[in-house]
């Protein structure tokens, strides 16, 4: 059946600028008249004018409007010469799972329906992001093209009659204009479970949940937080490493994620906190929305740093069979990420690449053959086996490690720090706050950095009965140049240096949808073993009275206590 394309007038909306990673914006923006057309508009016009003969893979986290946008995304894929569009059956398929679908079926960039860890449903957000040929988050130059485009944007083209089930696995061929044009719907686990095959030995893991030789099985608990990661979980923890169906919660991705917000942490991951300290288990992992990031819990939901997961990760990778066969290049680690694995790399005689906040900035790494290892403060750590942050990915990885070192979370943890010392660290948002008053505190910390009047200062505070003083040794506005093609990316964040090495950081964030969250960032090192246990907040709590008093932060946005702290 042949279908004809139309070309639709519109108008540009100014405020199409990605941020961190995708646009995201809520759900009733997204809604207005061709404000979505016009942004899968300039994605695809954004690929050199020419799609005759593309692929693009289409995948989403389930969240409500993803199956509307999905059809329209079809729809103008078809109208704008696309060849063929590989989706994941009902538009559902998590991010690491597209960045793979790209690499693998040699696509020119995915397309992913998603807002992350925001919240979802009517009232909630909607994102979308936007993969290139790599795998990768789209790169700043992408990103700027594709806001240029935005910016003039005065037609798109869609196939308005093209509709196309997307609910069973099949391949559907169109002719459009006289041209081919195919749709494929994929079940968007297969492939990827079949990957971690490869880079996992799931035998071990599976020896892990089934101990015997009076070695009962570990006890492990994983949330879905009702994400797309739900059939993934159920597919390679129920199924193939043949988990008893307790062990996992929410698998049922839903379009709101119950009212919640799908954010992997101490606050949104109640439930798996609450079962895992019921049920004593050991091990637990809660992954965001898109699948991306991963929380990592030890005994009766013990909290693992983020930080520390990258660090253990690259201390223990002989652990992993894809790195016995692939040993590491490099290890990547965002700016505000604590500097844990920074010992792990100087004793280990691994190159450690520093790169502003977000996995855009990791891709050109990976590609360049520096790094095979990334991480992030945000719940993020994935490596060059696709070009994703991957939560599943952390959690077998984690799991490899407690098979062959037949440890627990907090032993492996434990040995760790006895070796390379803790890295104590803690990060403050304060979500929602006047955008003019958090730029001017930028502003005015960023002018501290240029005049260095901060330079020497010292600070005392009484704390546990002694008196703690931090000396401010360095400030400067972090800007960041792409080692392998020189691009420089500016202001990227603030950040402290105190004389004994403890550190503060402030950025403002680029995923929220209203107004202006900032985030602190909190970090200090601690050798003696004696001091390991200690209580997080509590041994940072005199650097956040600094980190407080240098911004003036609550005389500035006018809160006294953050929003949350991880
Ligand atoms: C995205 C990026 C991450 C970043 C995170 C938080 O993750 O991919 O690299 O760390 O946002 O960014 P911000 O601090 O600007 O809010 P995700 O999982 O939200 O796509």
């Amino acid at each position: 059946m042949q279908f004809t394309c139309y070309t639709k007038s519109t108008r540009p909306f100014l405020d199409q600028r990605h941020g961190t990673s995708g646009l995201r914006k809520p759900v009733t923006m997204f809604q207005q008249e061709n404000y979505t057309e016009n942004f899968i508009q300039c994605i695809l016009s954004s690929l050199d004018g020419c799609l005759t003969g593309t692929t693009l893979v289409l995948g989403g986290d389930g969240r409500y409007y993803g199956r509307k946008v999905a059809d329209t995304v079809i729809k103008m894929c078809a109208a704008n010469g696309v060849r063929r569009v590989i989706v994941g059956k009902q538009a559902i398929m998590s991010t690491p799972a597209v960045s793979y679908a790209i690499r693998k079926y040699g696509a020119n960039g995915g397309i992913i329906l998603t807002a992350s860890h925001n919240a979802g449903g009517p009232l909630g957000d909607f994102g979308i992001k936007f993969n290139i040929a790599n795998g990768a988050p789209a790169p700043d130059h992408a990103v700027d093209k594709i806001h240029d485009l935005t910016k003039n944007i005065l037609e798109y083209r869609i196939c308005p009659e093209l509709d196309c089930d997307i609910h069973i696995v099949s391949k559907k061929e169109f002719m459009v204009n006289s041209r081919p044009f195919e749709v494929e719907v994929i079940d968007p686990v297969e492939d990827y479970v079949e990957y971690m095959k490869n880079i996992f030995n799931f035998k071990s893991i599976q020896t892990l949940l089934q101990r015997s030789n009076g070695h009962p099985p570990m006890k492990f608990m994983i949330s879905s937080m009702l994400g797309v990661t739900g059939p993934y979980v159920r597919r390679i923890f129920l199924e193939e490493l043949k988990a008893s169906p307790g062990c996992a919660i929410d698998i049922h991705p839903t379009e709101d994620f119950g009212g919640r917000y799908p954010d992997p942490n101490m606050t949104y991951a109640i439930d798996l906190i609450k079962t895992m300290k019921e049920k004593e288990s050991d091990f637990g992992a809660a992954f965001d929305a898109d699948g991306d990031r991963c929380m990592t819990l030890g005994h009766k939901a013990y909290f693992v740093s983020p930080s520390d997961t990258l660090a253990v990760i690259t201390a223990n990778a002989t652990y992993i069979p894809y790195f016995k066969k692939n040993a590491i290049k490099g290890v990547g680690r965002s700016m505000p990420t604590s500097r844990a694995v920074d010992r792990v790399c100087k004793k280990k005689g691994i190159d450690l690449y520093e790169v502003p906040t977000g996995w855009k900035y990791f891709g050109n790494l990976m590609d360049a053959g520096l790094v095979s290892l990334c991480g992030e403060e945000s719940f993020g750590t994935g490596s060059d086996h696709i070009r994703e942050k991957d939560g599943i990915w952390v959690a077998l990885a984690w799991m490899s490690i407690l098979a062959a070192r037949k440890l627990t979370v907090e032993e492996v943890l434990h040995r760790h720090w006895n070796t390379y010392g803790r890295n104590f660290f803690t990060r403050y948002d304060y979500v929602s706050c006047d955008t003019a008053s958090c730029n001017k505190m930028m502003e005015d910390l960023e002018k501290m950095c240029i005049t260095g009047s901060m330079v020497d200062e010292q600070f005392s505070f009484q704390h546990n009965s002694c008196t703690v003083t931090f000396t401010v040794a360095e400030m400067d506005v972090y800007d960041y140049e792409d080692p392998t093609n020189g691009t420089v990316v500016e202001n990227q964040g603030v950040c402290i240096l105190m004389t004994d090495d403890s550190r503060i950081v402030f950025r403002l964030s680029r995923t929220g949808t209203s107004n202006t969250t900032v985030r602190m960032y909190i970090e200090s090192y601690e050798s003696d073993p004696s001091m390991f246990d200690r209580d997080t907040q509590d041994v940072l709590k005199p650097l956040v009275e600094v980190a407080l008093k240098i911004s003036k932060l609550r005389e500035y946005i006018g809160r006294q206590e953050p929003t949350l702290i991880t």
